[in-house]
């Protein structure tokens, strides 16, 4: 799944494909250099990111995702606004990607349910105005798979089909890097939830942490070590940035681990 950041102030990318043009043509080099999925998305949610309004976001995702109908690849919208859903798969999306597991917004859930689309639950503790001051559990992968099977359960009265629906341990979201270490560790025990797991470690401060890179745009073969370890452990999806290279390593890595 790569990711398309049409944002001002993204962690990593802010600003980079801003543009509708240039986000077209990103998005295109990404599916030629082997993306599955392209995640589009208009609203930051890096650790105390500002809120964007739903018709603020619509303004900067809608061009893209008209651009990039019939490139042959599922598109993605990265939104936590029933709104921008609404108006995304309208404009040809196929897949929400909520970081709030559908907890924002009200409408969001019978929405999902009503259009019979794919959907990915994220977890995330408050919101990424706020989620810092809850990163503390007793266990976290025990935890995040609780409230995971509440989120899906929900999604479920609301009338969505487990079938549609994958699951995201949210990397970084309410997590500090022991958290995201253990929960990757961990990873196997999500698969038990019966759905799809996708995994976004791109980039991610854990990353700098670990390897001492302080830059984002450097921690590409850190990410890359980390999807690797996260497919092992019962990932089926990577949200990734640099897609080229993460294709070349999967590449290798699914050969040799058969
Ligand atoms: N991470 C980010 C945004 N959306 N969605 C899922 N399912 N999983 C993730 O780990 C995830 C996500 C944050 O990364 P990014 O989009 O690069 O940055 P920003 O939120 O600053 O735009």
């Amino acid at each position: 799944m790569g990711i398309l950041n049409v944002t001002p102030d993204s962690f990593s990318d802010g600003g980079d494909t801003l543009d509708a043009a240039q986000a077209i043509a990103a998005g295109r080099q990404m599916i030629a250099d082997g993306a599955g999925i392209l995640d589009i998305g208009g609203e930051s949610t890096r650790p105390g990111a500002e809120p964007v309004s739903s018709e603020d976001e619509q303004r900067r995702v809608l061009p893209v995702i008209a651009g990039l109908i019939g490139c042959n690849v599922p598109l993605s919208v990265d939104t936590r606004n029933a709104g921008t859903m609404a108006a995304a798969l309208d404009a040809g999306a196929a897949i929400v990607n909520d970081v709030s597991a559908l907890s924002h917004d009200p409408a969001a859930a019978p929405l999902i349910a009503d259009r019979g689309c794919p959907v990915v639950l994220m977890h995330m503790r408050g919101t990424p105005a706020t989620m810092q001051a809850h990163a503390a559990y007793d266990d976290v992968a025990g935890e995040v798979l609780a409230e995971l099977a509440t989120r899906i359960a929900a999604a479920q009265a609301a009338g969505i089909d487990l079938l549609q629906i994958a699951i995201d341990p949210g990397i970084g979201f309410a997590k500090t890097s022991e958290h995201n270490i253990i929960l990757l560790q961990r990873l196997p025990i999500l698969l038990g939830l019966g759905c799809r797991i996708v995994v976004g470690v791109s980039r991610k401060r854990f990353i700098g942490t670990l390897a001492s890179v302080a830059d984002p745009k450097q921690r590409m073969p850190g990410s890359i070590a980390a999807g690797l370890f996260a497919l092992s452990q019962g990932a089926s999806v990577l949200r990734v940035h640099d897609v080229a290279a993460t294709v070349q390593a999967v590449r290798v890595w699914q050969r040799l681990a058969g």
